[in-house]
């Protein structure tokens, strides 16, 4: 995926004119946005087309996939029939959950991101000790797009040395979870950034402050 400035804000706003808002002071320097369920569910699906109409914009939908196969399939089709240009799918339910999540990707002509290690520090607990595993079981299945914490950049450094200079990976964690910019542009590919973001004064100062 080719992302503007390589900077993906993550648009957990609760209603579409807050969406909007924030789109028109950032849409300088933003071409991709990531849409999860909090703007999902507050505004459903439909939310997808009118921003991508109105801006241009590309739409990664963070849905977290992680259920069976059969489900995750189901989910795959609505996002991507709604007009995503991404899902995200988590890695921890295995391969058969995730073999369904890129089917219908690529059915669709559109992509997968692969969750390997979440950047909270409950990740530790369950997800970390598996997420090397996560990442292996990724490029034995031919995925070349994962997500990795900003907010830990040994461990983004061990999942970029396991998934390999080729692959495309994206990181949250960047501002209010204390991740830095620059530091997590040396290991990944683009840095997913919220709440620093939308909830600055001047939006648009923020996404010009992180880019320099
Ligand atoms: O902390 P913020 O406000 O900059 O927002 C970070 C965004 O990234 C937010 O939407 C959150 O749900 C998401 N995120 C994480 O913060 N940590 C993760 O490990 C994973 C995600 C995420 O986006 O998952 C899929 C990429």
């Amino acid at each position: 995926m080719n992302i503007k400035n390589n900077l993906i804000l993550a648009l957990d706003v609760g209603s579409e004119s807050e969406a909007i808002d924030i789109c028109e002071k950032v849409k300088e320097s933003i071409d991709t946005i990531k849409i999860g369920y909090p703007l999902a569910l507050a505004e459903g699906l439909e939310i997808i087309k009118k921003l991508k109409d109105k801006f241009g914009f590309k739409v990664i939908c963070d849905f977290k996939v992680a259920d069976i196969d059969a489900t995750n399939e189901k989910i795959c089709e609505e996002t991507f029939k709604a007009g995503a240009d991404a899902i995200i799918c988590h890695g921890f339910v295995g391969p058969d959950s995730v073999q369904a999540c890129l089917d219908v990707a690529n059915k669709y002509e559109k992509e997968l991101f692969l969750l390997t290690e979440m950047s909270h520090p409950g990740a530790k607990k369950f997800l970390q000790p598996a997420a090397d595993e996560i990442a292996k079981m990724g490029i034995k299945m031919g995925i070349t797009n994962y997500v990795a914490p900003a907010t830990r950049l040994d461990r983004l450094q061990d999942i970029r040395n396991i998934v390999g200079e080729d692959a495309y990976i994206i990181s949250p964690g960047v501002g209010k979870q204390g991740g830095d910019g620059k530091k997590t542009l040396e290991i990944s590919n683009a840095i997913i950034v919220g709440r620093s973001i939308y909830e600055a004064e001047n939006p648009k100062e923020a996404c010009e402050n992180l880019l320099k």
